[in-house]
């Protein structure tokens, strides 16, 4: 397991299950920077717990950090942004019995929309209960 801020050296998850977790607040990430920086990851995090983080992802950006299944989770915070870029689904939403929001996106490789080029499940957290 990988665990990261911001500042991301080389980084190859290799097998396994591998996530890298954003802990900066406030994030505006667009994962095409990181193209050849990370590898082989599985998941991403930016449930820190506070919404006003942004995620941008693109199909270049996810084949280059995937491995051979090209399949990325991302767990965000209910109030987080995600922005999916390129010839993509509507998203799949369901939500399970503790709250939790799941959006799988298929996304093309061409305008067509003959190949599945790569899946993308978006996990939010829900709202946290407010104490007393
Ligand atoms: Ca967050």
């Amino acid at each position: 397991m990988l665990n990261s801020a911001t500042n991301i050296g080389q980084v190859d998850g290799g097998s396994g299950y591998d996530t890298l977790t954003l802990l900066a607040p406030e994030s505006d990430i667009d994962l095409s920077d990181w193209v050849g920086q990370v590898s082989q990851i599985e998941q991403i995090k930016l449930s820190d717990g506070q919404g006003g983080d942004t995620l941008t992802v693109d199909l270049n950006a996810l084949l280059g950090l995937t491995d051979a299944n090209h399949h990325l989770n991302i767990e965000l915070d209910s109030g987080d942004q995600f922005q999916l870029l390129g010839e993509h689904d509507e998203g799949t939403i369901s939500v399970d019995a503790n709250g939790f929001m799941t959006v799988l996106y298929q996304v093309y490789a061409d305008p067509s929309r003959s190949t599945v080029a790569s899946t993308v499940e978006v996990h939010y957290r829900p709202d946290p209960v407010p104490a007393g």
